[in-house]
């Protein structure tokens, strides 16, 4: 395996004063150009299953394994969660950084979905990687979370990350010398007032009739932009406003999305960034797991078309 390049220039890291979270960061920055570059080869099954009884590609273990051993690496960071293992990684968490409580609070979890959207390896479309910072072993709440984020491959490699200081959107490029360079493009992303775009994910038939009626209406409104990855498809709401949404099925009434390394970390950096998230009833924060695979419904975006869906759903 390739080792995680230095990041040689950070343009100041995300997580405000708090070095495990700004190290996490770092450390995502700084695999993300092998994530990328390792994918080529990688867009074959790998003859597994993961948690969720889901095909996993050779792209999701190489970037589960990339990005497990850069995290567990770092000091403060107590335990390694990700969608593509059943259980949680001890990594040891000597250094606290527990929010509020200082170097000698308790160790972070950190939580990934190595590789978003990785069906879309196949037909080379977008994909993500997206990271959780909890200051609490999980299961636990999105309310343990102290930072969220995502990295985007698509034309370009792009960085969001939300903590309490708000949310910021980086470049990340290699740089001349083989390390990582990071260029901050936004560093106040809020959401657009007037919005554009939704996407919803699963099939019609399997929709409830109530979003049915819901997503009848926005049709008629915004510009239909599914791609099949949540980290891309919510990228585009965070971007131009509006509503992603994987909702309750008919045949899976908890949806597909998984609460721990998807919905929680997204809602995180939406509501950040002034938007809302809900599981129809709750916002996506509060809900309660039982396990760290779990799954939950996730409707996110611009705070009005949030608050529409509920009364829709009601
Ligand atoms: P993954 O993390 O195993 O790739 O699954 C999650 C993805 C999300 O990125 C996306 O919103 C959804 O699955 C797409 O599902 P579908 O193919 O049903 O549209
Ligand atoms: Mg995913």
């Amino acid at each position: 395996m390739v080792p995680p390049t230095p990041v040689t220039d950070g343009g100041g890291s995300p997580g405000g004063d708090d070095p495990v979270v700004a190290a996490v960061f770092d450390a995502v920055a700084a695999t993300a150009p092998e994530v990328r570059a390792a994918l080529p080869g990688r867009r074959v099954e790998s003859g597994t299953e993961n948690a969720s009884g889901e095909s996993v590609l050779a792209g999701d273990l190489y970037a589960d394994e990339l990005l497990g051993d850069a995290i567990t690496a770092i000091d403060g960071v107590g335990s390694f969660v990700s969608e593509e293992r059943e259980t949680a990684v001890d990594a040891g968490g000597s250094v606290g950084g527990g929010a509020g409580e200082g170097a000698d609070g308790p160790p972070y979890a950190v939580a990934i979905d190595p590789l978003d959207g990785s069906s879309n390896l196949r037909s080379n479309n977008a994909m993500g990687t997206v990271v959780g910072v909890y200051d609490t072993p999980l299961p636990a709440t999105g309310r343990d979370l102290v930072a969220a984020g995502y990295v985007l491959y698509g034309p370009i490699t792009t960085m969001v990350v939300a903590d309490e200081a708000g949310v910021r959107e980086e470049v990340i490029e290699r740089d001349g010398d083989g390390g990582v360079e990071r260029s901050v493009v936004d560093d106040d992303l809020r959401l657009p007032n007037d919005p554009l775009v939704y996407g919803f994910g699963g099939r019609v038939p399997d929709w409830p009739d109530a979003f049915t009626a819901y997503a009848r209406e926005i049709e008629d409104e915004l510009k239909l932009r599914y791609g099949g990855a949540m980290v891309g498809d919510v990228n585009q709401v965070l971007t131009y406003g509006g509503v992603f949404a994987y909702p309750a099925l008919e045949s899976a009434p908890e949806g597909k999305l998984r609460l721990s390394f998807e919905a929680n970390p997204i809602a995180y950096i939406v509501e950040r960034a002034g938007g809302a998230a809900t599981d129809g009833e709750r916002d996506i924060l509060d809900v309660e797991p039982e396990g760290v695979h779990d799954r939950v419904p996730l409707y996110v975006g611009t705070e009005e078309l949030v608050e529409r869906l509920k009364a829709a759903l009601d």
